[in-house]
């Protein structure tokens, strides 16, 4: 390997401004090579979702279809007893799954009984020899504790866009309020799993204000999921402007510019990339995708399909 891109987290908006505005071949070659000095350029870690609880989220996020405040015409769900999630788990892990992410539709993880399986879960999954990954929502200091405990690899908890644009798309929580939860597991000893959505109406100055949040959380979150909007009838952004593929290119080059090291996330909507729209996201950078039929509601590539992508580009799932 050749000598190291340095780990900055005091980028100013301004250089991050300068790394996104770059000619986008200059920006994508970069970035090629910034991730061939961190990573194996061949790796690929698989990452499976299962929706523990499942809708009438009290939360408005335009984007979600799991909000109760929007009619999409989900099938609700209360917490899955533990047997089917360790079912779903050891399928995973028979497919070549590296890590296994239960999602919950909860504006803040609950306490008790809940909260108990939810450990529960964290503790059989990992008993599988399986990376785990909670998204609950809002955590305190001591559930992010008591998550640690219980053996979680890390928390997924996303920024989503600017902090300016933020409001226009959630109003039942502000960005400290995710700042805090970032910190807490920060603080217990998780890995942070902290990324955004494009595709929602934001500007490139959205993009970049995302991209500065991110690279200076410090440390960088050790995985980075940039996920592109999936439009969902029944939800606010469900007619929101298809975005250009290469905008999801350019914000993962800029963002492996700014995160050398950090694991970045191929995530929502890679059914409406095409092969090639992927094959450029993984030259700028992303090594880390979910598999499986199912997103947490919404569809995803099928297995034939990516198997058949990573086979064609000499992509090797993590073992
Ligand atoms: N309720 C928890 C929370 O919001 O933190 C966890 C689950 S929530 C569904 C996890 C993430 O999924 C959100 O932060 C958002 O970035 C992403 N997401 C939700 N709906 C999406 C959509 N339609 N398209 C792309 N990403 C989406
Ligand atoms: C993330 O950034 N993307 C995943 C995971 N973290 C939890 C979720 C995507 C959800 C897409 C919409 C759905 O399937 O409900
Ligand atoms: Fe609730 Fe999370 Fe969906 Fe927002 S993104 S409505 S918090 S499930």
């Amino acid at each position: 390997m050749t000598e190291r891109a340095t780990i900055r987290t005091d980028w100013t908006r301004q250089e991050v401004r300068q790394i996104y505005d770059k000619p986008l071949l200059e920006l994508v070659f970069e970035a090629q090579q910034t991730h061939r000095q961190h990573h194996v350029a061949s790796g690929v870690q698989l990452c499976q979702l299962l929706s523990i609880k499942t809708g009438g989220c009290p939360e408005d996020c335009a984007y979600c279809p799991q909000s109760a405040h929007y009619s999409t015409g989900l099938d609700k769900n209360g917490l899955l007893a533990l047997d089917e999630v360790m079912q779903n788990a050891r399928s995973a892990k028979e497919e070549g799954v590296h890590r296994f992410c239960m999602g919950a539709a909860w504006r803040e993880a609950p306490e008790g009984k809940e909260f108990d399986q939810v450990l529960e879960m964290v503790r059989g999954v990992s008993s599988l020899g399986l990376e785990v990954c909670c998204t609950l929502g809002m955590l305190t200091a001591d559930q992010a504790v008591r998550l640690a405990e219980a053996g979680l690899s890390a928390y997924n908890h996303n920024l989503d866009t600017s902090p300016e644009f933020y409001g226009r798309i959630i109003t039942t929580r502000n960005y400290q309020d995710r700042l805090e939860t970032i910190d807490a597991v920060r603080k217990a000893g998780v890995t942070v799993c902290c990324g955004g959505i494009i595709g929602m109406g934001e500007s490139d100055e959205d993009r970049i204000g995302l991209l500065h949040q991110l690279s200076t959380l410090a440390p960088h979150p050790e995985s980075v999921p940039i996920n592109m909007l999936v439009r969902v009838e029944g939800t606010p952004l469900a007619n929101a402007e298809a975005i250009d593929p290469l905008v999801m290119v350019r914000t993962i080059a800029a963002a492996r510019l700014l995160m050398p090291a950090s694991r970045l996330r191929l995530s929502a909507g890679r059914r409406s990339l095409t092969r090639e729209a992927a094959t450029l996201c993984f030259l700028a950078g992303a090594n880390s995708i979910f598999v499986g039929e199912k997103l947490l509601t919404t569809p995803n590539p099928g297995r034939d399909e990516d198997e058949f992508l990573l086979e064609t580009l000499s992509l090797n799932p993590m073992p």
